[in-house]
């Protein structure tokens, strides 16, 4: 059918678990059940117009140089460095600050060749069947498959939960306004500071996936699968397609 959109009607859809119990309204924190906040001064750096200039040079020829990497070495990364990069993407503030991720960091070799085989089997039917012809053929150019070696390879594997909505420490149930974009907010500050370490990932979003995998990382059902990222060093015989990138005119409107 014409509207057929696997991407979007099945990519991200895990509707496991949340029952009508879990749904009946009666168990959500109200506003005033919260604490007061206090509103402190704030006030970040200013730098001179040189400076401002300089910095975002140095950003754009650093991300510049961001590219999705499909070739990760085994090579180990030190495990602080994973931390501090979770915590940075972990400062996105948004959504009236709810922070609605759960990242789970996978280096155990037993998990991430079950994972492995969760995703490969779902992608096989995903390339097979599910995606369609126009879907593969416009991936063909990038040589991707259901073939995901890289899930055993790599060091870590980095799975980003969204929470649907939060559940507090007595036990009642949390608006996550806009979960979706804040996490994926996240997620591209993530990307941005993998980059800044000089580790590698590709930014997979195995389709079908997300229940089974939720259930073998054993998270809650208010949170659903947006992302997986395998990172780590590039592999050296690494390669990447020869993409070109649109010029700014093509992505910007002045008014
Ligand atoms: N999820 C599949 C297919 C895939 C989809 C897109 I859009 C890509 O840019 C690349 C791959 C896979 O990971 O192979």
């Amino acid at each position: 059918k014409a509207d057929f959109r696997p991407w979007v009607d099945q990519d991200l859809q895990d509707d496991t678990e949340i029952t009508a119990k879990d749904d009946d309204g009666n168990d959500w924190v109200d506003s005033n059940e919260e604490e007061d906040l206090p509103h402190v001064p704030y006030s970040p750096p200013r730098y001179p117009e040189e400076t401002m200039l300089q910095r975002s040079k140095d950003m754009y020829a650093l991300l510049n140089q961001r590219r999705s990497v499909r070739f990760i070495s085994p090579e180990p990364v030190p495990r602080e460095v994973i931390d501090n990069v979770i915590r940075t993407a972990g400062m996105c503030k948004f959504g009236a600050h709810t922070e609605p991720w759960t990242f789970v960091v996978v280096s155990d070799p037993e998990m991430k060749h079950q994972i492995r085989q969760i995703v490969e089997e779902e992608e096989e039917v995903n390339y097979r069947q599910r995606m369609g012809d126009k879907w593969v053929s416009d991936l063909a150019r990038l040589r991707t498959n259901w073939i995901k070696e890289y899930l055993d390879v790599a060091p870590y594997l980095v799975l980003i939960f969204k929470q649907t909505y939060g559940i507090l420490p007595n036990g009642k149930k949390k608006t996550h306004y806009y979960n979706e974009i804040s996490v994926s907010i996240s997620c591209g500050i993530l990307l941005a500071a993998l980059q800044n370490v000089g580790l590698v990932t590709v930014t997979s979003t195995p389709l079908n996936c997300g229940p089974q995998l939720r259930l073998l990382l054993k998270r809650p059902a208010n949170e659903k699968l947006l992302m997986l990222l395998p990172v780590g060093y590039p592999a050296s015989d690494a390669t990447v397609p020869d993409l070109k990138r649109k010029p700014l005119d093509d992505i910007v409107v002045h008014i």
